[in-house]
Formats: C-alpha cells, sequence, structure tokens
C-alpha cells in the first residue's frame, strides 16, 4: 500500500496556486534545472535530495529548507524510492507509535533498514533520529528500527523540569564529523519530550550529547549515517549550515559567526506580530496599547506599523529566535477563509528558519454554506502553510473552564485533539489576562497574589482574570487555573500577555509571570511591557519565564533584539547569539 501523499507536497503544490512568495527568484542550481525532467530519474541528480515524508504532519520548514539551500526534492512514493535514493532526508515527526506503524505498513521500514545497512547517505531528524533504536516508551513500548542498541524515554518532569525541552541548546561535541564541524560553541533548536539516553552499547554511535535534566543523545554518525535530535531546519544559519555540509558532502558550510560559547539552554527572544486587515483591507502588522489597535487620532484607523513577511523576514535576520504572528481578529471570521494570512505564513516560512508560531481563530467553525470544519482542520491548514507551532486564545479558555467543571478530559476540545495529533509540543495556549486587585485573597475563589504596587484603593492583592475575543470579554476563570488546567489538557507553552502591560513599556507583569510560571512544568513565555533591554534580564532573574516576547519596541525599532540580546549576555543570562 503506498503512503497517504506527503502533506508537504500537498501544502507546496497549494502555495504554487497562490502568489508564489519566491518563484519570481530561483537559485542558480533551479535555473540550471529543466522542471520538467526531475520526474524522471531524479535520484541521479546530484542537487536533487529524496525526502521521506510519510504524511503525519509537517515537514514544510524542512522543505524549505533544502529548497533554500537550491536543491530539488524527490519524494518518496515506494520502498524503492528509499532503496534508489542517492541522498535521503528522514525528518521524523509525529508520535513514535504511529511513525512505526505506518513505516512497517508500507514496507519503508524494511527499505530503511536495508538503505542504512548499504551505508547511504541518510540523515535523520528529531523522530528520524529515536526510530533509529531498538525501542521508545512513547505510548508503548513500541520496537523502532533497531538500527542503535537502546529505548527511548520521556524526560521526567517530577522534579521540576520543564518539559517538553523547547528551545536553543548547546552540544557536547565528541566526534569529529563533517556535519557538526562549525557548530561546537553555537546554539541549536530542540522540540521534544523523548530522549535516547547514551549507554556503553551505543557509544560508538553518538557523535554529540546535549544536557537536559541529564545528558541525551543530540547526534550519532557512523559511515554515511547521521541523525540529530535538533532541528536544522530551524537552527538559524548554523542550522542551515549542517544541511549544506548533508546536501553537498564537499562544502564545509556557510560560515557561521564565532561568539561567547553556547553551554545550556537559552533563554529565547521572541518577536510577536499582531496581524489584521486594516480599514483598506490590507494585511498589516499592527499594536495596540492594552489590546486597542486603534489610533487615538481622530481617524481612528487601525495602527500599521509594517508588512508581516518584511518584519519576520528582518526579525530573523536580526537574531530573534522564535517569530509569532497573532492574527488578532482570527476569532471573528473563519481563519480558513483568510487566505492572506495563509499567505504570509507561507512566505515567511521560506525565509525564517527559526520557529513559527501562529495564532488566532482555532476552533471548530461552520461556514455560511453549512460546512463543518473541526478546530484539527484550521490548525493543520496552518501547519502545512509553514507554521511549527499553533497558538490558541479563546477556545483554550472554554475548554478549560469545561474541563474544570465536570473535571473530566472528553478529548474533544481543540487543544486535546490537536495536541494528540501533532504532539503538545506543538501547541500554544495564549493567555490574555486583565488584573483585578482585590483586599484580601478570602474576596475570590481565584489564585491571587500579593501585588508589587498596590491598587488605586490600596489593594494589597490581585487575580488575573482570562478573557476572550482579544480581550472582549472577561470569563469566570483566572489565569493561574487556566494555565495548570491547559497543561493537563496537553498544552505544550504558554504565551502569558498581560492586558494591563500590553504597549505601555513599562516592563513584564513580574507578579503575573511568576505566578504562572511556578505552577506549571511547560514553558512559559512571558509577553507584555517591555519597553528596555532592563526589562528582559528582570523577567529571566525574577520569574522562570523560559522566553521573553514583545512587539511594540522592535516595531517602533526602539531597542534592536541584538541590543537586548547582548544586554541578557552581559547579565550573565544565556543567549543565542548568531
Ligand atoms: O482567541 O484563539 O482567536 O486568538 C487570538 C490571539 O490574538 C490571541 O493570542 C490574543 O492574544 C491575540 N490578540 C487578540 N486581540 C489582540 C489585540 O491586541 N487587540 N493581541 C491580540 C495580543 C498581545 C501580544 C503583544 C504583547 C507584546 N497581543 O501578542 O504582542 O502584548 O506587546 P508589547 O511588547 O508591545 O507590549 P484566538
Amino acid at each position: 500500500m503506498l503512503p497517504p501523499p506527503p502533506q508537504g507536497a500537498m501544502a507546496t503544490g497549494a502555495a504554487n496556486h497562490a502568489v508564489p512568495c519566491s518563484a519570481g527568484r530561483p537559485t542558480k542550481r533551479n535555473q540550471r534545472r529543466n522542471p520538467a525532467s526531475l520526474s524522471v530519474r531524479a535520484s541521479s541528480d546530484a542537487n536533487t535530495v529524496t525526502l521521506l515524508d510519510y504524511g503525519a504532519g509537517n515537514v514544510r520548514s524542512v522543505r524549505n529548507a533544502i529548497r533554500h539551500l537550491g536543491f530539488n526534492i524527490r519524494d518518496v512514493r515506494s520502498p524503492e524510492d528509499i532503496l534508489s535514493a542517492d541522498r535521503l532526508v528522514f525528518p521524523g515527526v509525529g508520535a513514535f507509535g504511529s511513525a512505526m506503524d505506518v513505516l512497517t505498513r508500507t514496507g519503508m521500514a524494511d527499505a530503511l533498514r536495508e538503505y542504512i545497512r548499504r551505508d547511504r547517505p541518510f540523515l535523520g531528524i528529531c523522530l528520524g533520529l529515536q526510530l533509529l533504536f531498538d525501542s521508545s516508551e512513547e505510548n508503548g513500548p513500541v520496537s523502532g528500527l533497531g538500527v542503535i542498541p537502546g529505548v527511548v524515554r520521556r524526560f521526567d518532569s517530577s522534579e521540576g523540569l520543564i518539559v517538553p525541552h523547547i528551545g536553543w541548546n548547546a552540544l557536547q561535541i565528541n566526534k569529529d564529523t563533517q556535519l557538526l564541524q562549525g557548530v561546537d560553541g553555537h546554539h541549536v533548536y530542540f522540540v521534544h519530550s523523548y530522549y535516547a539516553p547514551p549507554s556503553d552499547a551505543n557509544r560508538d554511535w553518538i557523535s554529540s550529547t546535549c544536557n537536559y535534566g541529564q545528558s541525551f543523545i543530540s547526534s550519532i554518525s557512523m559511515g554515511n549515517i547521521q541523525a540529530v535530535q535538533f532541528h536544522p531546519e530551524k537552527s538559524g544559519a548554523t542550522g542551515l549550515s549542517i544541511f549544506e555540509k548533508f546536501l553537498s558532502p564537499n562544502s564545509s558550510g556557510a560560515k557561521v559567526p564565532s561568539h561567547k560559547k553556547a553551554s545550556k539552554l537559552a533563554k529565547r527572544v521572541i518577536a510577536c506580530l499582531d496581524v489584521r486587515s486594516n480599514d483598506n483591507g490590507d494585511l498589516v502588522v499592527t499594536k495596540g496599547d492594552q489590546y486597542d489597535v486603534r489610533d487615538h487620532s481622530s481617524s481612528k484607523e487601525v495602527r500599521n506599523l509594517g508588512k508581516p513577511v518584511e518584519l519576520a523576514s528582518q526579525y530573523y535576520i536580526d537574531g530573534a529566535d522564535e517569530v509569532s504572528f497573532l492574527n488578532i481578529t482570527g476569532f471573528r471570521a473563519f481563519p480558513l477563509g483568510d487566505l492572506p494570512m495563509l499567505e504570509v505564513l507561507r512566505c515567511a516560512s521560506e525565509k525564517v528558519f527559526v520557529p513559527l508560531t501562529v495564532g488566532g481563530g482555532i476552533r471548530d467553525f461552520t461556514d455560511a454554506s453549512g460546512r463543518y470544519y473541526s478546530s484539527l482542520e484550521v490548525a493543520s491548514e496552518y501547519f502545512r502553510s509553514g507554521a511549527d507551532k499553533i497558538s490558541i486564545g479563546s477556545d483554550a479558555v472554554f475548554a478549560a473552564e469545561a474541563y474544570l467543571q465536570i473535571g473530566v478530559k472528553t478529548g474533544k476540545s481543540s487543544l486535546e485533539q490537536i495536541s494528540r495529533v501533532y504532539g503538545n509540543q506543538a501547541v500554544v495556549v495564549s493567555i490574555d489576562p486583565r488584573r483585578v486587585y482585590v483586599k484580601s485573597p478570602d474576596e475570590v475563589q481565584f489564585k491571587t497574589v500579593k501585588v508589587s504596587s498596590k491598587g488605586p484603593l490600596g489593594e494589597e492583592y490581585a487575580w488575573y482574570q482570562c478573557t476572550v475575543s482579544g480581550g472582549r470579554d472577561s470569563r469566570p476563570i483566572g489565569a493561574y487555573e487556566l494555565a495548570q488546567a491547559v497543561e493537563e489538557l496537553g498544552a505544550g507553552e504558554i504565551l502569558l500577555n498581560c492586558i494591563d502591560c500590553d504597549g505601555q513599556g513599562c516592563g513584564f507583569d513580574i507578579d503575573l509571570i511568576k505566578m504562572v510560571s511556578d505552577a506549571v512544568t511547560i514553558p512559559v513565555i512571558a509577553s507584555s511591557g517591555a519597553g528596555s533591554v532592563e526589562h528582559f534580564s528582570e523577567v529571566f532573574e525574577k520569574t522562570n519565564a523560559s522566553a521573553a516576547l514583545a512587539a511594540g519596541i522592535f516595531h517602533r525599532k526602539e531597542v534592536p533584539i541584538l541590543a537586548v540580546k547582548e544586554h541578557l549576555e552581559d547579565a550573565g543570562v544565556e543567549v543565542r547569539m548568531q
């Protein structure tokens, strides 16, 4: 039986029908090729790489990275395509068990074992590394390809370790391989909850390890067989240079400037683009004050701070560790009807080689003709269009309220469905709380904090009330309760905004961020209120936030991303420098 058509391939087709982002700018290598000849015998072409995409998730980023480096892609459609490949990239996605299931059913598992036995050039990525091992604990035990001895295990969060391991971490290189030349001292991007432990039995395979809670295998290398636990396609210039060395073994890869040596998981600096249509119908990056994005002048126009793809590309070049797009009016209309937004995502993902998150409007929807779309379909379209993570706002609040009310997970909420299919590391919950001062914690049933600055009537406490629809409606649930509930429902990360601080430039709400980041074991992104470099060091010194996000200061070019990173480095906070 043939595997399902690769989703990335379908997405590429869709993108080709829309306005092409880079069709007018072919690379030198592409210019030399006659596209009609690609389908004939692509594997004999030095500029073609074979991609094993078994249709379980988004590999668009890998496709974009390969194309960006000037290579063509031939998709595996049958086990024979694996055996005839000159160079095979295997970006494993989804869960271990379902991946092995598809590979075994389609005969790909045997073809992969044979390809590896013949020592043909192979690059596995993330799950593509884990599947090489004997078995995994993920939904298991489940048997793997059995190429490397060992059992893949889950990171243990019982002692407070934040799981998933998301972010830029450092490698300890212990084998001299061409692939990792120049990577020593640089951070690379990881996102996973399971890891392969090093042991005496697999020691000969290991080319690097990484520390997160304990040491785990971050890459293997034996002959022509290579695999990495991190994502080179999302690791900026360092990652692209790794890809380049695999794709053109004679190249030394682009030189990545050296800098202070990376030693551990870095705190992330994220640029956020709130996107919506302005009154002329153009999709623009806007920015609010406490969520009000209209000008205070008589025109009351939606503020326009730039074009989404241009700004995202610039922030990538400037060193942002991630870029987030929030479709801030997505709650009003059907997001899949918002083709410009999907096109923005497709174009941005061709230029931005760090993780891209997109949010806005992810929920079940019935359109005007009565056709029902599940939130999973909406999320899938975002993933196919280039998102690495999706972010859910309003719908997560309703799901958490229902969960807390009945105390049972129904498995039906958007959050549960999307995290089950794409993994919880791909699902962010965006919280939009507003501060409510109280005189005493007894006044409310929600978790309060003793605030650092008293309220207008001298109140010493506050709770943080969640809202939906971009802050328009308040809900009977606090940020603390919501964060814990969505972690249980499958969220992999929390984007913690604060309506009171948004756009004010007075610093992050440390009370709120400390309360929430102490309440969960998933990463928390601090958001809203950044006005200076010192605000970033403050939030990392005083809270457990894993990342800090800003919008206005970057859009208005008041504080460059590099200045934030240099300041953090001087303050002793590890950051990724490129
Ligand atoms: O509810 O699932 O449709 O998702 C809607 C998404 O859009 C949510 O993530 C929500 O936070 C976001 N959103 C809705 N309305 C607004 C608005 O501003 N009117 N923006 C909005 C949220 C907050 C941050 C902002 C930071 C940093 N924006 O993303 O970028 O506060 O800003 P700053 O550094 O300038 O202070 P759904």
